[in-house]
């Protein structure tokens, strides 16, 4: 099971060009509001430095591939419908689009940064991208805390035996934000709450809604349409504001992507996807390239065209996941000779026997260490593993 990032916003801010760029699909994209209506699933990369050549070894990787020493390795990207202020009192598409955001690890909030649509996507002049960013925060509060005060209800609607706990009922009523008791016992305690609901007014709940949606949902805001002046000078704005430091500002052009990638798919171009240049390498008409000498003052200005960026700033950055390597002690290869064929993606904090258990319960049954490859050294089943690590699982069978 891989990673699912989603793609949100209100209609019209690119989600599904910032979709077909990274997976290559061939989803509808319009400048109108709700072009998309049902959540398309496609395969997004990640790059993970290769670690085979450090063993002197050419990788084969099973799923995904690797370029020149960088591994690209699949993820799921999710393009979901434009939500529209009052979503969660079922406006535009309503629930059943928040529903669709469950089924994302991490959210990557696409923004037009030109401020050429208005809130609900149609053509405008100088709106302000913070507005949007505003917007959906407070349009996921609002739908949490929904949620919230339907398990509070449900508490206060139970007989208080000595083992009713508010923890257990908010994470039974929210655990399609994939939170536990624990999450939810230690948010309300660092609210500075008691953990006894009847004690809280409509301000503590809101808090506490918003909070949990944070840690739930964690999101970077893709600052898309940013080949426009506009969009440069909104980023610039809204990066040195103070009120919107917390937030992590990746800047886009979803369109510059797109044409990179199809420029090389005709073989006009050499592009690797997220570096910050390309070779042009077939013939141009003068008008293909002077369009391309522009995307390249884009992305050698900002580093690339933003696209790979965003998602892996949501996957490693917020969502705090690393990449691990299989290897072998003596030999890189497996019994059929192949090298470093995966490449996981695991949460935060997994350690040896988390990884086994994500092979296999029976690996995880069986597990007695680990081999560090670089070191030699055998681990622990406790050991925290590390982003880019090779490791042989040593189990008894
Ligand atoms: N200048 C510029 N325009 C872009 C960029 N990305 C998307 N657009 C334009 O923005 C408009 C909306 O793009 P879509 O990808 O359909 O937007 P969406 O967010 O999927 O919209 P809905 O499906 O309606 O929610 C289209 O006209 C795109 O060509 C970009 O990076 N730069
Ligand atoms: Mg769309």
């Amino acid at each position: 099971m891989s990673y699912a990032i989603g793609l949100v916003g209100k209609p019209s801010v690119g989600k599904s060009t910032f979709f077909n760029a990274a997976t290559m699909n061939d989803v509808p994209e319009g400048a109108y509001p709700f072009t998309t209506i049902d959540p398309s699933v496609g395969e997004a990369y990640v790059r993970v430095e290769c670690a085979a050549p450090e063993f002197d070894e050419t990788c084969t990787p099973s799923v995904g591939y690797c370029d020149d020493g960088t591994r690209f390795v699949p993820v799921q990207l999710v393009d979901v419908a434009g939500l529209i202020p009052g979503a969660h009192e079922g406006k535009g598409l309503g629930n059943q689009f928040l529903s669709d955001l469950n089924e994302a690890d991490v959210l990557v909030h696409v923004v037009d940064f030109s401020g050429k649509t208005d809130s609900e996507g149609e053509p405008t002049e100088g709106h302000d991208p913070r507005d949007d960013i505003d917007f959906l925060e407070d349009e996921l509060d609002m739908w949490y805390l929904g949620i919230l005060e339907k398990g509070i209800e449900r508490f206060e609607s139970k007989y208080h035996g000595a083992d009713a706990s508010i923890e257990a009922d908010l994470a039974e009523q929210m655990s399609a934000f994939r939170t536990n008791e624990d999450e939810i016992k230690q948010t309300i305690l660092s609210e500075g709450l008691d953990l006894d609901p009847a004690t809280w007014d409509e301000t503590d709940r809101e808090s506490l809604a918003r909070e949990i949606r944070k840690r739930t949902k964690p999101m970077v805001i893709a600052a898309n349409k940013m080949d426009t002046p506009e969009a440069q000078a909104n980023y610039d704005a809204i990066t040195s504001d103070p009120e919107y430091e917390h937030l992590t500002v990746v800047p886009v052009s979803a369109h510059a992507e797109k044409a990179l990638k199809s420029a090389n798919e005709a073989g006009v171009v050499e592009y690797v996807p997220g570096a910050g240049d390309f070779e042009v390498v077939g013939d141009v008409s003068g008008e293909q390239a002077a369009g391309l000498e522009q995307i390249r003052e884009f992305v050698t200005a900002f580093n690339g065209t933003g696209v790979q960026d965003a998602i892996e700033t949501a996957l490693f950055d917020e969502l705090g996941t690393k990449a691990v390597f299989p290897g072998g002690a003596d030999a890189m290869g497996d019994d059929q000779g192949r090298v470093m064929r995966d490449c996981w993606i695991l949460p935060e904090r997994a350690t040896t026997k988390d990884l086994a258990y994500h092979l296999h319960s029976d690996i995880g049954d069986g597990l007695l260490h680990a081999m560090d490859c670089r070191s030699g050294r055998q681990i622990g089943t406790g050991h925290e593993l590390d982003h880019r690590d090779v490791v042989e699982l040593v189990t008894t069978s």
